[in-house]
Order: structure tokens, then sequence, then C-alpha cells
């Protein structure tokens, strides 16, 4: 059945699920909306809650990047069987989300006084509070979230990526177990060769 992964041309909220699908070898179109004319009225209206990424799966589909990310990532061995494990690695992924949030907030305020006050707090404290939080639920676990790759991995690499190009610093860098696994998950085979083709993103200019 024919697979589209309808987002910008950025890798925010869509590239984990690009990630999961090259890794996996799922065939899928992806296509990508100008995010510097955005918003494409007519096209806004036929999304079912206004926003991307949106994923269509024959007459099917998805919204919420988190629900996609889990759902392409199904019968390939990335979610475990257990409960309480699926439920460790959602806990994990809501964190990841929660510091993103923070970023989001930062790259689309407008006014230049207040967006230099959300980076001093993002810069000096919440990249901190998170990251060094990430790195030890990775030292404690062999380098993932509860000891194998799964789906959540390829969030936080995701993630991590855009922070660092919409930030502007280099969050990894301090952080060994997230850089190991930035490594580990862009040299994927599928990840590695689409990373190759795709080049790199730059932070987009939003339509004023
Ligand atoms: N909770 C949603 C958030 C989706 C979202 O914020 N999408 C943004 C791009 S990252 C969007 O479509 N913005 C355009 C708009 O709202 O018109 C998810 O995780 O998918």
């Amino acid at each position: 059945m024919a697979k589209k992964l309808h987002y910008f041309n950025i890798n925010a909220l869509a590239e984990p699920i690009r990630y999961i699908l090259h890794y996996t070898k799922q065939e899928f179109e992806d296509i990508r909306h100008d995010i510097t004319t955005w918003p494409d009225v007519e096209f806004k209206k036929t999304l079912p809650f206004g926003q991307m990424p949106l994923y269509v799966e024959g007459d099917k589909s998805l919204t919420q990047s988190l629900a996609i990310a889990k759902y392409v990532a199904r019968d390939s061995g990335l979610i475990p069987a257990d409960a309480w494990q699926q439920a460790l690695l959602d806990c994990a992924v809501y964190n990841i989300y929660d510091f993103w949030k923070n970023v989001v907030q930062f790259f689309l305020e407008k006014d230049e006084e207040k967006k230099e006050a959300l980076k001093k707090v993002l810069f000096e404290e919440t990249v901190d509070f998170f990251f060094s939080r990430f790195e030890k639920q990775l030292v404690e676990n062999g380098g993932y979230f509860i000891g194998s790759l799964s789906w959540v991995e390829f969030v936080l690499v995701g993630i991590v990526e855009s922070a660092i190009l919409f930030l502007g610093i280099e969050i990894e860098k301090k952080y060994p177990k997230v850089k190991e696994l930035v490594d580990k998950i862009t040299n994927l085979p599928g990840v590695k060769e689409h990373i190759a083709a795709r080049g790199p993103y730059t932070v987009p200019q939003l339509k004023k």
C-alpha cells in the first residue's frame, strides 16, 4: 500500500519518522511542503488538525508525530513486547518532547527581547536539565533507554539534531552517550544513505 509522509523541508518532528522508515526499509513518498511560504491555506484545510506531520497509508491517515513514529516502528523489533518496557519508552519520549517544546517556543518568538530571555534560560538551564538526565538514562541502560535499540532513540537523535540546528549550539558534545547515539543512528543502514541523499538542513526563514 502506498505510504506518504507530509511535512516541511526541515527535520524537527518528521525526521525521526523518516529515519525509522528508511531503517526498516519501508518505501514511502517523502512529501515536503515549503515552510517559507506556509500556510498553504487549501492544503492546511485538508489536515485533520491543521498541522503536520501527516502520514498516509492507502486510504488511512494519521497525525501526531509520536503516534506515527510508533506505528511505522511496529513489526521491526523497535517496540518491546513487555508493557512496562513500552511505558518506560513512552515516558522517555514525552520527556524528549518536553525539552523540544522549549526550542519551538524560542524559535517562534518574534519579540527580540523576549527571544533573548528565552535563549538565556535555554542555554543556561533547560538544555542541561534535560540532557544530563537523558545522558544518565543512556549510561545506565547500555547506551539506550531500555537496554536495546527502540523507536525512541530515533526520536531523541532527530530532536537533538534539530535542536543543534535551531539553537546553533552543539548540545551533544557535553554528553558523550548522546553523541554516541547520534553517531550510531545516523550511520545505520538506510538512515546513512537518506542523510547523504538529502544533504544538510538549514534554519528556515518563516513568513512574517
Ligand atoms: N503535537 C503535534 C504537533 C504538530 C505541529 O506542531 N506541527 C507544526 C510543525 S512542527 C505545524 O504543522 N505547523 C504549521 C501550522 O500550524 O500551520 C505532533 O507532534 O505532530
